[in-house]
């Protein structure tokens, strides 16, 4: 008994994290198929304590499979996804393929778990910055209402894989010894120009809109309407981002400005809420210099809030910082928490 799961995209900086997630899920695993390029075919993977051969993913690899977890990529996904499906199996998308098709949920599991009985096979893992965002919000929205987010985004250089983390980390070590800095990756590996990130700050995520968003900011605004609208009653709320790379190597911050419809909302109520609220750690004691941090919010799970503040000018505004693991919580562990979801829920034939 148990599942047959395969991982598409197995050796990425997400591929290995979900893995070791997955090791440690509550998900009973018959077997475990790894997939990738022809490139990594014949490479070995550890689970539990076993050595896999990863095979190169084609539409056949997906026979007699019933949980998908993907993070190849969305032209990958794009192509193999349908396939995998056909063939029976339940799809847990990583890449921002299927993300606003609204056949597909979109879903970060303390907030929306509901919608995975909507799916049709595939069910989408959300942008890491709209993850931890949706994480500290929901609950606010949930309880007071909100009107307006503004946030600002810090985000790390491995939302865009190892090789920008390899780019970055070899960047300092040229800067360190006076020489300069070479970049062929940052801040998008296919656009025009690329700048060094060490010592630096990159307001580029992702390819620009004709509007002047970046895709990443896009993504932050249209992602949050979709997840928050599932059950919302109150009135439409308006998003904005600005999404900038920082040179952190795992670890997304962001400081977060929110106005709620109710007005007499304080700080120890925030607090008192978010403290009781589903995958939130709250770190705020500034008397204590305590508040999140990547740095010791890498590798967990969860996703941490501080430096909650009253606006002094909005009635009904907070400014709040928000980071975690944009490879966990973010990307591996939102993905299999969703498969352990359509477990428990037994939404998988
Ligand atoms: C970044 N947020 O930090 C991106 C990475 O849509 O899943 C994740 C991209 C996505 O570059």
């Amino acid at each position: 008994q148990g599942y047959h799961v395969a991982i598409l995209g197995a050796t990425g900086a997400v591929g290995t994290r979900i893995i070791e997630q997955l090791e440690n899920s509550n998900i009973n695993v018959a077997s475990l198929k790894p997939l990738a390029s022809k490139h990594s075919a014949g490479k070995t993977v550890t689970f539990n304590g076993q050595t896999v051969e990863i095979e190169e993913a084609t539409p056949e690899s997906f026979e007699g499979i019933d949980i998908v977890l993907a993070s190849a990529g969305g032209a990958v996904s794009k192509e193999l996804l349908p396939e995998a499906v056909k063939r029976g199996a339940v799809c847990v998308d990583n890449t921002s393929a299927f993300r606003m098709d609204e056949n597909v949920p979109l879903v970060v599991p303390e907030v929306n778990a509901d919608q995975l009985k909507n799916h049709h096979g595939i069910i989408a893992n959300p942008n890491c910055s709209t993850i931890q965002m949706m994480v500290a919000l929901e609950p606010i929205r949930r309880k007071y209402g909100l009107k307006q987010i503004i946030t600002s985004t810090y985000q790390a250089a491995s939302g865009s894989g190892q090789a920008a983390i390899d780019e970055l980390i070899e960047q300092v070590k040229t800067y360190v010894k006076g020489e300069e800095m070479s970049a062929d990756i940052m801040p998008v590996k296919s656009d025009k120009k690329h700048f060094p990130l060490a010592f630096n700050l990159l307001p580029q995520i992702d390819v620009f809109e004709e509007d002047g968003y970046s895709h990443e900011e896009w993504k932050m605004i249209h992602e949050t309407k979709k997840i928050m609208k599932n059950d919302m009653n109150d009135t439409e709320l308006k998003v904005t981002a600005t999404c900038v790379r920082v040179p952190v190597v795992i670890g997304h911050g962001e400081s977060v400005y929110f106005e709620m419809d109710n007005q007499d909302v304080t700080a120890d109520d925030i607090k008192e809420l978010l403290s009781h609220s589903p995958g939130v750690i709250v770190e705020d004691n500034p008397a204590e210099q305590l508040y999140p941090q990547p740095l010791t919010a890498e590798g967990k799970r969860e996703t941490f809030v501080g430096r909650i503040r009253p606006d002094k000018e909005n009635p009904g505004a907070f400014n709040m910082w928000i980071v975690s693991d944009n490879l966990l919580k973010g990307a591996a562990w939102n993905t299999v928490q969703i498969a352990e979801e359509l477990v428990k829920r037994r939404l998988i034939k």
